[in-house]
């Protein structure tokens, strides 16, 4: 009895310090329009089930002494090593596990990586780089706008030459904060780049669905044409008008993390949310571009932002999300396509850089997607990495190590 006549007086209470603190926190602010006002699941949608009979994976210490490692990548050269980008502005060569001395790439100067969120950020290995030497990493400068471009060799393998730089594209950054990051040449052998909403908090700007912005996208861009890149042919909004036709896909977040399943071309983008839900967004290899991948209208499966009465039919949502129960920041992986554990193959590696959760995602025999946690890591893991015969590292940023991911075989 007690209790229940005091629930109205307490309910009120609530609401008043809910209306008082509205105003005082925006992060307060968009939670309580999205989840008092605007939350709900968007009608019809349903992600991924929850699998069974998956294979038990674990982790193997691989290399450690890394300062802050943000990324991992191969060259597809032959020469097995593994580059590890350090955020403040270094490329570290791994071989066989080992961090060699010195760095292939010393760009700190130049690597505005104060923020979080900020740094240098990615690397890929032009497609052809074992004949012309040609590689691009993606990172915020001293004024923190995002900066692609590329650099070349020394006459030594093992080190870039710093003076080579030839910026891409440049594209300033109204926040500190969702700079994107990733960048991966494509099976098209064309350079696709993730770019964040530019940041603060719920897209302000309204930047992931304006097609004259290039941020909140996937861009793709030919850097084997003319300099310092050609819009290829086929870009779905070359020629239209009030669109940029560098964009790929469109109503993004802050996609950290995208990779291409290197059997299929299939593209996974980890979508990190805005205060409720993760997401893994899938694109089908041989996919037209064009993509909407919702944001700021909806975050996950739910409405966020959404205007009266939009039609959400455009919209591709993610086959997966998670809450907050089980993280706050989605790190995309890999399509594991190695042939040590062949428990793993086909299976989507992803994780939480702040639970360290590791998920596996995969297609469903007869079409949708099953998924399992795989296990907890207990790392913060900033990103994942492919080696060139399809193991997949973790990297773990608070304490330099890196890991392979590991299975029953
Ligand atoms: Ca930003
Ligand atoms: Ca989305």
């Amino acid at each position: 009895m007690k209790n229940t006549r005091l629930l109205l007086p307490m309910l009120l209470i609530v609401l008043a310090l809910a209306v008082y603190f509205r105003g005082a926190l925006s992060e307060g602010y968009y939670y309580l329009t999205s989840a008092l006002v605007k939350g709900g699941e968007v009608e019809g949608r349903a992600a991924a089930s929850q699998g069974s009979k998956w294979a038990e994976a674990g982790l193997s210490q691989f290399a450690s002494g890394l300062r802050s490692p943000v990324g991992l990548a191969h060259a597809g050269d032959g020469s097995g090593r593994l580059f590890v980008v350090e955020k403040a502005g270094r490329i570290k060569i791994l071989k066989d596990g080992k961090v060699q001395e010195g760095s292939f790439l010393d760009i700190e100067s130049r690597v505005g990586s104060r923020g979080s969120e900020q740094g240098l950020l990615g690397l890929a290995f032009h497609p052809k780089f074992s004949e012309n030497g040609r590689f691009f990493v993606n990172y915020t400068d001293l004024d923190g706008d995002t900066i692609v471009s590329e650099f070349g060799l020394t006459g030594n393998s093992d080190r870039a030459d710093a003076g080579s730089e030839k910026v891409l594209i440049k594209i300033e950054q109204p926040a500190s904060n969702h700079n994107g990051g990733e960048i991966q040449f494509g099976p098209d052998g064309y350079l696709y780049i993730g770019m964040g909403d530019g940041g603060s908090a719920g897209d302000p700007w309204g930047n992931a669905q304006n097609l004259n912005s290039l941020l909140g996208k996937i861009l793709r861009l030919d850097v084997d044409g003319e300099k310092p890149y050609a819009i290829p042919a086929d870009n779905p909004f070359k020629g239209k008008s009030g669109a940029r036709p560098e964009i790929w896909a469109y109503g993004l977040r802050n996609p950290w993390r995208f990779s291409f399943d290197s059997e299929t071309g299939d593209m996974y983008i980890a979508d990190v949310g805005q205060n409720l839900w993760e997401e893994v967004d899938f694109q089908p290899g041989g996919s037209k571009g064009g993509e909407d991948y919702g944001w700021n209208y909806t975050e996950g499966l739910h409405a966020y932002e959404m205007p009266d009465g939009y039609d959400t039919s455009g919209i591709t949502f993610p086959i997966f999300e998670y809450g907050r129960e089980d993280g706050c920041s989605v790190t995309g992986g890999y399509v594991y396509r190695g042939k040590e554990f062949p428990s793993l193959a086909g299976t989507y590696l992803f994780t939480d850089f702040c639970t360290g959760k590791l998920w596996g995602l995969r297609k469903k025999d007869g079409g949708g997607w099953e998924w399992a946690m795989l296990f907890n890591t207990g790392l913060q893991p900033s990103s994942f990495g492919e080696g060139p015969d399809g193991s997949v590292y973790i990297l773990d940023y608070t304490t330099g190590r890196i890991f392979k991911v590991t299975a029953e075989k």
